[in-house]
């Protein structure tokens, strides 16, 4: 454990006072959801969306309380021009745009399906900026984020972030509610024998990702060197922490059988933030087709499909869509 705090983190590096402000607030929002989570079942959150109390009140569930903390908390910051949540469906406007802005993409409370039973879910973010005043363009591709991170509400909550340099972990100290660093730039291990597919979607996959899938399973008989190991959380945040941690590839690839087939997760605050951090953390995100964060936006609910983790992985799934 060091003594190095987020707030010391932030001050002491060369950022706008404004982002700092922004950063802090997406923190303190990421705080008090760790805390509705941890007491979910005493305040009568863990229900779905539409539920009615005993009183015939409609409940809130966790995925809107969550919106509502980040809402409330980073509407604060002096130049946050807008807000895009998994959430809401239309773009929320703070003010008007100025050149120099920010815009902050969110997912407030991903992996939700794992409340009701107790298990990791997390928050994720990323902020991009404003190019000229009165532009509300918010469908920028991911090389266009200046900041990204996610929290983690595992065992210990925790605050993942990039500036755009190094990845940075830091973890809430119980008591304190202090974010300190624990977890300096870390990096996705370049080697790994272990990967995360929900392998119950086996037959809605294409070609490519099926031989992958195939040959992991197969291991040393085929043609891999050593056998491999399979986790799936059903919580991007948990799988992706675990990657940084210890290597491996998430993959939620194209589905023929969800939506638009394009995927399942959500291009601006799912996709594009993973594969920031990702990538700067020394590993690669990709469709299979094309770098995730090249991707021009359609629309701020876009889903796509998402390959990401230890370089050497990414690239074999990316050889096998070319052939
Ligand atoms: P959500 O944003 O509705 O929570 O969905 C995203 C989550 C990811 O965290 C996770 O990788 C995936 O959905 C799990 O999907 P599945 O239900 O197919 O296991
Ligand atoms: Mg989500």
């Amino acid at each position: 454990m060091t003594d190095t705090t987020l707030r010391r983190y932030l001050t002491q590096s060369v950022l706008d006072p404004n982002l700092i402000f922004l950063i802090e607030d997406i923190a303190s929002s990421c705080r008090v959801i760790a805390n509705s989570v941890r007491n979910g079942a005493f305040e009568g959150n863990l229900g779905a969306a539409g539920a009615t109390n005993v009183q015939g009140e409609a409940q809130k569930t966790l995925d809107i309380l969550a919106n509502d903390e980040f809402e409330r908390i980073c509407s604060n910051s002096p130049r946050l021009a807008a807000l895009v949540s998994e959430e809401v469906e239309e773009v929320t406007w703070l003010k008007e745009p100025e050149a120099g802005d920010y815009l902050l993409y969110f997912d407030p409370l991903d992996g939700s399906s794992n409340l009701d039973v107790n298990l990791s879910v997390g928050s994720i973010f990323a902020v991009m900026q404003v190019e000229e005043d009165g532009d509300r363009n918010v469908l920028r591709n991911g090389r266009n984020q200046i900041c990204a991170g996610y929290a983690l509400y595992g065992p210990s909550t925790m605050f993942v972030l990039t500036v755009g340099d190094k990845v940075e972990g830091f973890t809430c100290q119980h008591g304190t509610g202090d974010f300190r660093l624990t977890h300096p730039d870390m990096m996705v291990p370049a080697e790994t024998s272990e990967f995360a597919i929900n392998a119950s979607r086996y037959k809605y996959w294409d070609e490519p990702v099926r031989r992958y899938i195939d040959e992991c399973i197969a291991g040393e008989d085929g043609v891999r060197a050593r056998p491999f190991n399979m986790r799936w959380t059903a919580s991007m945040v948990a799988e992706i922490h675990r990657i940084l941690t210890r290597g491996g590839v998430f993959l939620y690839p194209a589905d023929s059988n969800n939506r638009d087939a394009g995927g399942k997760l959500r291009l601006m605050y799912e996709a594009n933030p993973m594969a920031m951090i990702i990538e700067l953390a020394g590993g690669a995100a990709s469709t299979g087709l094309t770098p995730i964060m090249d991707i021009d936006p359609t629309g701020p609910h876009q889903r796509v499909p998402v390959i990401l983790g230890s370089r050497s992985e990414v690239e074999r799934l990316v050889s096998y869509h070319k052939t």
